[in-house]
């Protein structure tokens, strides 16, 4: 089968990559380096075992899409943060895109997080364009991705999938497609329900991880350390809290809530964990404040600016917050992380990061950080305190080490 799949960022890369080994693809995307990059066979982005794929692959990118038997549609899906609404910008221009090419027969699917009823409201009216209707002349189905970041093409191939066509006849179109590289099973339903599902999935991490949040905060009263008390709650069988940090980053779970609630004010639940976990990082700076008082002009380093940990990606990371927002109480902010290269601002070296420095700040757990010398590391600094926000620095007792969600002597 011809496959064309629009948008080749984190998520349509690697399932054109995927979708290669069975199909003949074409992968598109508006950005011509990204396109130069993929036909010189170089990752535009890091993601484990990505580049190898690529290297083997059979895909070609274009900056324009070509006629197809699949239109396969991977684009972001922003959210507008003045009406509180997911931003369609991009998945409107690549469905624009694809008019042209349109012909009796071909499929139109898409992976894109949207609000609910966007594939009916906002889709097919601008597929229409071409003269054909959903349904009768062409097939549209939405197949939601569900990978994460860090593991995706594990997750690509293993995790089941939910696909919702406008009928039948598009969903197990879509599910044959699908199957060709899914290994997990794939569940069906209608076009609708599969976009509320979606929305479902990452509302459902968010709040968990907001409860988390709070729980910590609460932890600091009680005197009690939150990661062993979370540790322990979670050996029963039917309790799994997920952890506190320092805010929820990325394009998905601290964005894709209100899509599910922009049309609505009947939610409650779903905006609180958006606040608590949108406040974590004046929350975090509110300690750091402690453990720098009385000290002029103070300087702090974070380490790790990507929105998680072992990933070079900082989309609407909390570090931006925290570290706007420190700036803007009057400290001075160096940071350090060695895996995004993509920054609003400038990246130290870790010894530059570090020099002179009051109190280093924990935001991404990335695994390299488990594995410092922290107590060597701050020899250059001016004051030895490490704030963690991710529970992933050890103590050799030579460093004041405070921890989100634990009291100074827990
Ligand atoms: N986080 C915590 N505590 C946790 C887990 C995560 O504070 O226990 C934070 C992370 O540090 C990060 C944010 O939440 O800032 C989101 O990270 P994540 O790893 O939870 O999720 P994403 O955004 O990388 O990927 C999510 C996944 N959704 C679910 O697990 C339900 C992924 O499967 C989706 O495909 C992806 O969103 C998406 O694109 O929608």
């Amino acid at each position: 089968m011809k496959i064309c799949v629009i948008g080749l960022g984190y998520i349509g890369l690697p399932t054109a990559i995927l979708l290669s080994e069975k199909n003949e693809v074409v992968g598109v995307d508006v950005k011509k380096d990204v396109v130069d990059k993929i036909n010189d066979k170089i990752m535009p982005f890091k993601e484990p075992g990505l580049d190898r794929l690529l290297e083997q692959s059979g895909i070609t990118a274009s900056t324009t899409p070509r006629p197809a038997d699949a239109f396969i549609i991977c684009v972001p899906t922003p959210f507008d943060k003045e009406v509180r609404m997911a931003d369609l910008k991009f998945v409107r221009s690549a469905v624009e895109s694809i008019v042209p090419h349109l012909r009796k027969g071909n499929i139109v699917i898409l992976e894109s997080t949207v609000s609910p009823g966007a594939c009916i409201n906002v889709l097919e009216p601008i597929l229409e364009k071409s003269g054909l209707k959903a349904g009768e002349d062409y097939y549209l189905a939405h197949c939601p991705e569900r990978a994460i970041p860090g593991n995706t093409l594990h997750e690509m191939a293993y995790n089941d999938r939910i696909i919702g066509g406008i009928d039948d006849a598009s969903t197990q179109l879509a599910r044959k497609i699908y199957a060709t590289f899914v290994k997990g099973n794939i569940y069906t339903t209608d076009i609708t329900t599969a976009e509320f599902v979606k929305l479902m999935e990452n509302t459902y991490r968010d709040v968990n991880i907001a409860l988390a949040n709070e729980l910590a905060i609460l932890a600091e009263e009680a005197k009690i350390n939150i990661w062993e008390a979370i540790s322990l709650a979670n050996h029963h069988p039917r309790v799994n809290i997920l952890k506190p940090g320092p805010g929820v980053g990325g394009h998905c779970i601290a964005v894709d809530p209100w899509f599910l609630t922009e049309a609505t004010n009947r939610c409650r639940i779903i905006n609180t964990a958006r606040e608590i976990n949108d406040s974590m990082p004046a929350y975090v700076l509110s300690k750091v404040k402690v453990m720098t008082e009385n000290i002029r002009r103070p300087k702090i380093t974070v380490f790790g600016v990507a929105y998680k940990g072992n990933v070079d990606d900082a989309r609407e990371t909390p570090a931006l917050k925290f570290i706007k927002l420190a700036e803007s109480e009057g400290f001075f902010v160096s940071t350090y992380d060695p895996l995004v290269s993509r920054f609003e601002m400038p990246l130290s070296s870790m010894e530059d990061a570090v020099r002179g420095t009051d109190c280093i700040v924990i935001i991404s757990d990335h695994d390299l950080f488990k594995e410092l010398d922290f107590g060597h590391l701050l020899d250059n600094s001016r004051h030895r305190n490490v704030l963690d926000t991710r529970n992933v620095v050890k103590s050799d007792g030579t460093f004041n080490l405070v921890k989100l969600g634990c009291s100074e002597n827990a």
